[in-house]
């Protein structure tokens, strides 16, 4: 059976979504993160980037949201273009990067900065903030006149948008004021959230006990970097 390695985060998410999605059987396992499971050597020979998701699939070892993304709907040739040579592949990777790249990478940094830095923070949550703005605006645009991301029908690539989407106020901070600012984002966003597989993706965290407290210990566990200003 599948092993899936994951917690609530939106990287994780996007393929607790597939999974739904295909009806695929899978045990999902917890790594705590705040209790620094992502850092133990028996996560590491599996992901040594230390971060989820990951997946095992028998010898089949897959790190990163968007390769995990990519793998399963290939092997499945299901919610993806599967010929090589075609427009709507071409597509499908280009997203699909740049969702992993860019709206990931300055989303997370802009929760970062924007909920968890220590001031002074001005340079460095502006940088954040504009870029996340600058990538969720070139989805919104991308999105205007389309139903999905790809190729005219839901894909991976909605999901992959799916996972960071429902956090966009949190990212972005400024809640209803947001969505102002994005109304084709939010209209796929309902969509995928009314789908039995979202609520089903959402609903996978209830079944383990994840800590929340984002005391001293997640602290260094979450962000190493910090012991080196001691
Ligand atoms: N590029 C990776 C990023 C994964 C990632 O940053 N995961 C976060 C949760 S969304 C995590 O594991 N954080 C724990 C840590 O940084 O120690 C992906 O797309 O899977």
């Amino acid at each position: 059976m599948l092993k899936f390695f994951y917690n609530a985060a939106p990287n994780p998410m996007k393929v607790a979504l597939l999974l739904e999605e295909l009806g695929l059987a899978y045990e999902a396992i917890p790594v705590d993160t705040r209790k620094g499971e992502q850092h133990k050597p028996e996560f590491l020979a599996i992901n040594p980037n230390a971060k989820v998701p990951a997946l095992v699939d028998g010898d089949a070892t897959v790190f990163d949201s968007n390769a995990i993304l990519l793998f399963l709907a290939d092997r499945e040739k299901k919610f993806v273009a599967t010929d090589a040579a075609s427009p709507a592949r071409a597509e499908t990777l280009a997203w699909l990067m740049f969702i992993a790249t860019g709206v990931g990478p300055f989303s997370g940094q802009s929760v970062h900065f924007r909920h968890v830095a220590p001031e002074p923070k001005e340079y460095a949550l502006n940088r954040y903030d504009f870029e996340a703005h600058r990538h969720w605006r070139v989805i919104e645009q991308h999105l205007a006149g389309r139903e999905f991301m790809v190729g005219g029908q839901y894909s991976i690539v909605d999901m992959a948008f799916w996972g960071w989407a429902r956090m966009v106020p949190y990212v972005l901070g400024s809640g209803d004021v947001t969505w102002s600012k994005y109304p084709n984002v939010k209209r796929l966003l309902d969509a995928i959230n009314a789908r039995p597989a979202a609520q089903r993706a959402e609903a996978l965290k209830s079944r383990h006990v994840f800590k929340t407290e984002l005391d001293a210990e997640a602290r260094k566990f979450l962000y190493p970097q910090n012991e080196r200003l001691k």
